[in-house]
C-alpha cells in the first residue's frame, strides 16, 4: 500500500494539502497535537474555529491552514477511552472515515492524520492503530482522489504500532 506512509516527526510541518487535528468538542485548542497546531498556525485559525460550533465525537470540520505549510486543517475529535464498553472502536473508526471524506470533497490529495485519541484521550495505542490503517486502507481501496496519506508519530513507541498494524494488514490479517 504505497499511499500510505508512517512517519515520524511533527505534523505541523507537514508540507500536505492538509492536516488532521486531534480536537475536542470545542474546537477551541488544548494540548497535544491540538495545542502545537494552533501554535502554528497562529490566531487567525482560532478565531475561525470559534464559527464553527464545536464538533461531535467522531465527526470533522474543516479549516484553512493559516500559518502552516498545509492548506487545510481538518480538526476531528476521538473519543475518551473508556475501557471500550463505549462505542470507543467505531468513534475512532469515524473520525478517519469523517476526515478522508471531508478531504475528497475539498479536492485536497494529500494528507497527514496524527495518532488521534492515543494521547490525553488515553485510546490503547496498538488498538487505536489496527482501527486507524484498517480505516484508511479500506477507503483508498474505493477512492481514487486521495494520493498520499501520512501518519506521522510524534515518538518511537508509537511509530512502530503504526508499522506493525499496516505490516498485519498488508499480510492480509
Ligand atoms: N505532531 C504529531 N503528533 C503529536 C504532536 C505533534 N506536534 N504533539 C503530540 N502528538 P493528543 P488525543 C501526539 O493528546 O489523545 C488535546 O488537549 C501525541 O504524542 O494530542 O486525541 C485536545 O484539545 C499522541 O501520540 O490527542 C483534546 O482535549 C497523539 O498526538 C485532547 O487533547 C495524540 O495525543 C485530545 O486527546
Amino acid at each position: 500500500m504505497d499511499r500510505i506512509e508512517i512517519v515520524q516527526g511533527d505534523i505541523t510541518k507537514m508540507e500536505t494539502d492538509a492536516i488532521v487535528n486531534a480536537a475536542n468538542n470545542t474546537l477551541l485548542g488544548g494540548g497535544g497535537v491540538d495545542g502545537a497546531i494552533h501554535r502554528a498556525a497562529g490566531p487567525g485559525l482560532l478565531e475561525e474555529c470559534r464559527k464553527l460550533g464545536g464538533c461531535e465525537t467522531g465527526g470533522a470540520k474543516i479549516t484553512k491552514g493559516y500559518n502552516l505549510p498545509a492548506k487545510y486543517v481538518i480538526h476531528t475529535v476521538g473519543p475518551v477511552w473508556h475501557g471500550g464498553v463505549t462505542g470507543e472502536d467505531e468513534l475512532l473508526a469515524s473520525c478517519y472515515k469523517n476526515s478522508l471524506k471531508l478531504a475528497v470533497e475539498h479536492g485536497i490529495k494529500t494528507i497527514a492524520f496524527p495518532s488521534i485519541s492515543t494521547g490525553a484521550y488515553r485510546f490503547p495505542v496498538d488498538r487505536a492503530a489496527r482501527i486507524a490503517v484498517r480505516e484508511i486502507v479500506n477507503f483508498l481501496k474505493n477512492d481514487g482522489n486521495i494520493e498520499k496519506v501520512y501518519i506521522v508519530c510524534f515518538d518511537k513507541r508509537t511509530r512502530e504500532a503504526y508499522e506493525k498494524a499496516l505490516e498485519e494488514i498488508e499480510k492480509g490479517g
